[in-house]
């Protein structure tokens, strides 16, 4: 069960982390290095023991897909997990003492502002869709791995990466979930992620739905079937502010486990919409409130 393997990691670092100061200056208990395993055909990766998000995590998942770095269509989404960055940009620059709702309809309701203000720099959409390299070449990476999953399915070579040395200084954040493999067996779709930071509560659970969510979708894509999702932490950490929230959930049992669907399949990847993705059987425990670390 998804729920065991993660309460299992997330019961390790709160017995063995070490105690570490970080970047955001919140302070984190943590350790380096660890693998859990999700057998994609049981179902979805999807934690019972509180509710996630998960259309939210989808709709992200589809953006970095569009390759926009922007928030806006995120926002008209409802989806306010990236407005902590630009918002801190706006405020340092203008000194302007803006409310993120304000400055969140702002950036929905004027495109020129949005265009100025909304933008992560090139973020995963970027460089998913739109790597350029020194010879100014553009690079679809996820155009090539459908055509590489498609034509060579034996490959050792479908690799998606966000790393892109030369322009992390430019990013709103350096890419956490860094790259992704996909390995093919017996019409089965695998996909091994590798994530060199992952904030244990918060994000670790949207990082594997979402992996298993684009796995899914590049297997509808290339006539296959999802196999297994292997998610690969360096630094694996839980926040001070989040050790209270990690113990409630510690202490629930999980429910059955929800699946994955999709309902239509599109000509391309470019074609699903949020409504194309559907979880069913999903009935967890109430959502559990901790504060982001910026
Ligand atoms: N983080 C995740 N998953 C993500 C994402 C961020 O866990 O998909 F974008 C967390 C990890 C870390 C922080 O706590 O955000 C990034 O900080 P740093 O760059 O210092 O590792």
């Amino acid at each position: 069960h998804p729920d065991t393997q993660y309460l299992d990691l997330l019961a390790r670092v709160l017995r063995d982390g070490e105690a570490r100061g970080d970047r955001t200056g919140v302070g984190t208990l943590g350790l380096f290095g660890a693998t859990l395993h999700f057998d994609l055909t049981a179902g979805a990766p999807l934690l019972t023991t509180k509710k996630v998000a998960w259309k939210h995590a989808a709709c992200e998942l589809l953006w970095f897909l569009s390759g926009s770095t922007n928030i806006r269509p995120l926002l008209r989404h409802g989806v306010r997990i990236w407005t902590a960055w630009p918002l801190e940009r706006y405020r340092r620059q203008t000194g302007e003492a803006i409310d993120q709702a304000s400055f969140e309809q702002r950036v929905i309701e004027d495109e020129t502002f949005a265009v100025r203000w909304g933008d992560l720099g090139p973020v995963y959409g970027k460089q998913w869709r739109d790597w350029v390299d020194a010879d100014g070449h553009h690079h679809d990476q996820i155009a090539a791995l459908i055509q590489g999953l498609r034509t060579r399915p034996e490959s050792r070579r479908h690799l998606l990466s966000a790393w892109n040395v030369g322009e992390l200084d430019r990013m709103a954040l350096p890419p956490c979930h860094v790259s992704y493999q996909f390995h093919v067996a017996g019409e089965r779709l695998s996909c091994l992620l590798y994530q060199r930071s992952a904030d244990v509560f918060l994000g670790l659970p949207f990082n594997i739905f979402e992996a298993a969510l684009l796995t899914a979708l590049l297997a509808d894509q290339t006539g296959l079937r999802p196999g297994e999702l292997v998610w690969t932490g360096g630094d694996v950490h839980l926040y001070r502010n989040h050790v209270e929230q990690a113990r409630t959930q510690l202490q629930r049992t999980p429910a059955a486990q929800p699946r994955l669907c999709l309902r239509r399949t599109p000509a391309t990847i470019d074609g699903y919409t949020l409504d194309d993705v559907a979880v069913t059987g999903y009935d967890p425990h109430p959502a559990i409130k901790a504060p982001i670390a910026v």
